[in-house]
């Protein structure tokens, strides 16, 4: 067993003092015992917190960040950002897309999250036919991660069609198309791939409601477990709702909770447009609401009822989805100022019992992260995984917070290199800010960019 100690850890029962640690053989918490002693155990350089779940993630988009900035058009949107997001896409090759993976998931490490939930859509060829081996693409996605070291959660992604009521795909969506025979083919290739990869697994995700029809729906959840993770876009962009209304006179979560057992297994992402009815249902389901707040306000979706959520006792995650920021702070940062912005108040994500904002939301996310992922992580408890982080304790911002104050340092004030060293499974991945593939994998990602991009 490994032993290791803190002065400062965030336990599921607050923060406590003086706390060791020690990790199994396989990469599990075995004992944890505050005011322990530090004999015999690896200091860590700060305050220790569970590591956080990013719940949405399209790596290649990773290539786009920052490069659709420039007006082209008076009615820039986020189907004009689409249009070039598809130009990318019917480029990039096997071998680049596992670069870009690497290097986000790198990054991603860096800033504090521990594993990824990877919503995954690119499966086929630049024409549309499927590889050699179907899962080829897939394969490159769960090869990155063991690269990287980030746990993950491969959601291979269910698209057929490109509006409601089963509208053919366009030329721009062809690597992504399969029908359901075929998908559950690429799921029974994929299970066996992942059960190897120690910190993966699968689980399953439609990509929204304009891409698949009830039927699709119903066959796909007719074969998965009790606690498969099931991941979907929904109600991101008011252009969707008027679709859905035009098409089935409900809205989109309306649709979806009348038609479909939305459960704890459920992670809706976005649900950005979600009226008071539609906010009550989710809370009630137990799914977990995948807000991404950086990717939400650079495409211009809107403001997810997030105060209105929580009070009703609603469960969420954070996910980076287009990765115009790689950062946990940023994020959940983020998800406070959207609700400040729309309601021109201060202080808004808390719990009666909790007043920190910044706890409140850290708290929020990896319990919901945790929970969307369908890995036993999200808390420093015995039998979770040891994935966790340790913020700079030389900072002189942390090392003179105390308790919440440190999450609130952090969150609102602070910058991504206080998050000095980070595990994953028991295994270092980054230690005073640096991951030991960083130089190499820069200089890949950095040469898939000029090809890319060429
Ligand atoms: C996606 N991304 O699948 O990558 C989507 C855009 C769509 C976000 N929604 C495409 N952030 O929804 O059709
Ligand atoms: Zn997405």
């Amino acid at each position: 067993m490994r032993a290791f100690f803190t002065e400062r850890a965030l336990l599921p029962t607050g923060w406590a003092a003086n706390v060791r640690l020690e990790i199994a053989a396989d990469g599990t918490l075995a004992t944890i015992t505050a005011q322990g002693s530090p004999h015999g155990a690896e200091r860590l350089g700060g305050p220790l917190l569970p590591g956080m779940p990013n719940v949405h993630s399209h790596a290649f988009q990773r290539v786009m960040a920052g490069l659709t900035e420039a007006a082209g058009d008076p009615d820039d949107s986020f189907w004009t950002w689409r249009e070039l997001m598809y130009r990318l896409v019917g480029r990039i090759t096997p071998g680049q897309l596992q670069v870009i993976a690497r290097q986000v998931y790198i990054e991603m490490l860096k800033a504090g999250y521990t594993s990824v939930a990877e919503f995954h859509y690119v499966h086929h060829q630049h024409d549309g036919r499927a590889y050699a081996d179907p899962a080829e693409l897939s394969r490159r996605i769960s090869a990155a991660a063991s690269a990287s070291g980030i746990g993950l959660t491969l959601l291979p992604v269910l698209y057929s069609h490109a509006g409601f009521g089963g509208q053919p795909p366009s030329e721009g969506q062809r690597r992504f198309i399969n029908g359901s025979e075929q998908y559950l083919r690429l799921q029974d290739r994929l299970a066996p791939l992942l059960a190897v990869e120690p910190a993966q697994r699968l689980g399953v995700c439609f990509h929204s409601l304009r891409a698949v029809t009830p039927a699709q729906i119903g066959d796909v959840l007719a074969t998965i477990g009790v606690d498969c993770p099931v991941h979907i876009h929904i109600a991101e962009q008011q252009q969707e709702v008027d679709d859905c209304l035009a098409w089935s006179g409900l809205r989109p979560l309306q649709w979806l909770h009348e038609h479909v057992e939305v459960d704890r297994r459920w992670c809706l992402v976005h649900a950005t447009h979600a009226q008071a009815d539609e906010v009550g249902a989710i809370a009630r389901s137990g799914a977990v609401v995948g807000l991404c707040p950086t990717t939400e306000a650079n495409l211009g979706d809107g403001i997810f009822p997030a105060v209105a959520y929580l009070a009703q006792g609603g469960r969420l995650g954070i996910g980076s989805d287009s990765h115009v920021s790689l950062s946990v702070a940023e994020e959940l940062r983020w998800l406070e100022y959207g609700q400040r912005l729309r309601d021109q108040r201060r202080n808004r994500l808390y719990r009666s019992d909790q007043p920190v904002v910044g706890r409140t939301l850290f708290d929020a996310a990896v319990s919901g992260g945790a929970q969307a992922l369908g890995q036993p992580v999200g808390e420093l408890a015995l039998g979770k995984r040891a994935d966790w982080l340790v913020l700079d304790g030389n900072d002189p911002y942390l090392a003179t917070a105390t308790g919440d104050g440190i999450l609130n340092r952090w969150v609102f004030a602070g910058v991504d290199r206080q998050v000095r060293d980070v595990m994953v499974n028991g295994q270092w991945v980054v230690r005073q800010g640096r991951h030991a593939d960083e130089e190499e994998s820069a200089q890949a990602f950095a040469q898939a960019l000029r090809e890319l991009l060429a």
